[in-house]
């Protein structure tokens, strides 16, 4: 990796912190930041490749929201040649779907994917047989949750899969505060100093709101998914599968 690609948007003091967002700094610096701040961030990508060989069937469609640069996608096609899906890989930063497409068209396949400048929660779904968020839904405005779940749960085939990866909170506060910390320490671990990570923390406030292992299971449980479970966790981070 070139130091250009080195995630140290946070390293120098910025005195007020501003808002994040996905601007074309980030985009220059993702892979880097994704991997180096979320713990089983590349065993959450392989197992969601697996996941797309058992459920994705012929001829549905696939939906990667919050894409970003494709990962998400790129696991899922890989294990899904020839099986006449299109994948409908969506996001909302436009810097975010250029650089996804100039990636995807560096390695060519046979399953269709089509990039959607949109907010996931203003597409339709429809003939789904698996829909990927993989740490997106923490974006999405509380209030606009519910919603969006009940889109994807009407758009998906019955037997369809959804996966939902996700940081969480934990209750009570000391619960949370251990869970905190020890992610901490995996991002110290990764070479983020404590102002990077500090300054981080302040960027990502009331930018992604976290919630509850019981929240997300409750709404999906509301929306009519009577299989739902988390598959994988490592400190404050958990990936969910529900079936329709
Ligand atoms: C991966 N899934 O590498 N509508 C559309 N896109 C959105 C919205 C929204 N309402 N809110 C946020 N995004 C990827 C990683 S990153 C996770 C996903 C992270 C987009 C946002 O632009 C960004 O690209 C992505 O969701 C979240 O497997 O950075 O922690």
């Amino acid at each position: 990796m070139t130091d250009s690609s080195r995630d140290n948007l946070f390293s120098s003091p910025l005195g007020k912190v501003p808002s994040f967002v996905f601007d074309q700094a980030v985009v220059d610096v993702f892979p880097d930041m994704i991997s180096r701040s979320v713990p089983g961030y590349e065993t959450i990508l392989a197992h969601t490749g697996e996941l797309a060989e058992r459920f994705v069937q012929a001829n549905t469609h696939c939906y990667d929201l919050g894409c970003s640069l494709g990962a998400s996608t790129i696991a899922v096609r890989q294990r899904i040649e020839g099986r006449g899906a299109t994948i409908f890989a969506v996001d909302n930063s436009t810097a975010m779907l250029s650089k996804c497409q100039k990636i995807l068209d560096a390695r060519p396949d046979s399953t269709h994917v089509e990039l959607v400048d949109s907010d996931i929660c203003d597409i339709e779904i429809s003939n789904a047989s698996l829909v990927v968020m993989n740490f997106t839904l923490q974006f999405v405005p509380l209030a606009q949750r519910a919603a969006l779940m009940e889109k994807i749960y009407q758009g998906l085939n019955p037997g369809g899969c959804v996966i939902i990866s996700e940081k969480l909170s934990f209750e009570p506060e000391s619960l949370n505060q251990l869970l905190s910390e020890l992610h901490h320490g995996f991002k110290r671990a990764q070479g983020y100093s404590d102002l990077e990570i500090s300054q981080k923390r302040d960027s990502i406030e009331n930018v992604l709101v976290p919630e509850t292992l019981d929240s997300h299971i409750q709404r999906l449980r509301a929306c009519g998914f009577q299989s739902a479970s988390p598959w994988f966790q490592c400190f404050n981070f958990c990936s969910l599968v529900a079936i329709k």
